[in-house]
């Protein structure tokens, strides 16, 4: 598609949504008119990238080091969520995260590349980038998802180091709370900081990652929504990505991402889609004060979204080779 076409469509888009208008239904939908362009992606002006709060600023200025050299969004996603991984101050992600109520750290990943393909893994113990175990699963396997000692040993045979994860600091943390909580698995709104992201190439193109620890101090062998397609991360290249983080219980029982996505094919901005999805929680969850859900979402015009329950959830914008956090809207006003 030419420029002059995509600035008319673009036009098109946004004064439909101004306007209230559904006009992107049927054969008009944002997914007809995408697939029409080239390869399905849309060349924006800049590679532009989103993920979740605030330690999202430094993931994305890795993904963005990548797609600024021409790499693409698949490459660009597994690098960015890695810094956080790495990261021994983030105690919600990878490495030095808190461990569940057993003193184990146990993470969860999933990974979507232009083409539809996922990888992920679950429960797994020992590896400090799940994100790239998952990518080893979506491009080394038949398989999508591995889980606990068979995503490990698949890590181990595919060059992967076996480490410690649990840091001390961790490990004090878990001994406070075991004294405190007698071992009751917490839900609580501020023990969550999972990182999801999604980044559109220089062609176009979309992907998503999502990496975490999980809840802090949870049962052993639970598992959340970061891992599971559609629920934590969904990607799709003729519409647009989403991410969660929060309590997973209530993202997996909504396939919170995957609705968000669908949502956009079928017309609403990443805004509205995010705000329909924390609505949907809002309905079923009869605890939704008590906890917290934030999504982002990204379409493949580059325009993004973000709502949460409660406040205080924050996310990291990169667009025009500008990188900053905002604060995300929600929806239990005080
Ligand atoms: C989970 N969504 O495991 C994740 C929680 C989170 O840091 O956001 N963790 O439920």
């Amino acid at each position: 598609m030419n420029r002059r076409k995509f600035v008319l469509n673009t036009a098109l888009t946004s004064i439909g949504g101004l306007l209230g208008i559904n006009y992107l239904k049927g054969n008009n939908s944002l997914e007809a008119h995408l697939k029409s362009s080239v390869n399905g992606g849309i060349m924006l002006d800049n590679p532009t990238i989103i993920s979740t709060w605030r330690f999202g600023i430094a993931a994305n200025d890795a993904a963005y080091e990548v797609l600024s050299k021409g790499g693409n969004a698949l490459d660009a996603v597994e690098a960015g969520v890695k810094v956080p991984e790495a990261d021994l101050n983030n105690t919600s992600v990878g490495r030095a995260g808190y461990p569940d109520r057993d003193g184990k750290v146990t993470l969860d990943a999933c990974i979507m590349d232009k083409d539809g393909n996922a990888g992920s893994v679950a429960f797994i113990q020992h590896i400090a980038h799940p994100i790239s175990v998952a990518r080893a699963v979506m491009e080394k396997t038949p398989h999508v998802m591995l889980v606990g000692d068979g995503a490990l040993q698949f890590a181990l045979e595919n060059g992967f180091k076996k480490e410690e994860l649990l840091t001390e600091n961790a490990k004090k943390a878990w001994e406070e709370w075991k004294k405190k909580n007698n071992y009751t698995p917490p839900i609580g709104p501020n023990n969550h900081d999972t990182i999801g992201m999604l980044a559109i190439d220089k062609e176009g193109n979309i992907s998503g990652a999502c990496t975490t620890s999980g809840l802090a101090f949870k049962m052993h062998g639970r598992v959340g929504d970061s891992p599971i397609i559609g629920a934590g991360m969904y990607a799709d290249n003729n519409v647009g990505g989403a991410a969660a983080t929060g309590l997973g219980e209530a993202v997996i029982k909504v396939a919170g991402s995957f609705l968000v996505v669908e949502a956009m094919r079928n017309g609403r901005t990443p805004q509205e889609a995010c705000e329909m999805a924390v609505h949907r929680i809002v309905e079923k969850q009869k605890n939704y004060k008590d906890i917290q859900v934030g999504f982002i979402a990204l379409n493949k015009h580059g325009e993004r979204g973000a709502y949460s329950i409660v406040k205080g959830f924050q996310y990291a914008f990169h667009q025009k080779g500008e990188n900053k956090v905002y604060d995300s809207d929600y929806h239990l006003k005080e």
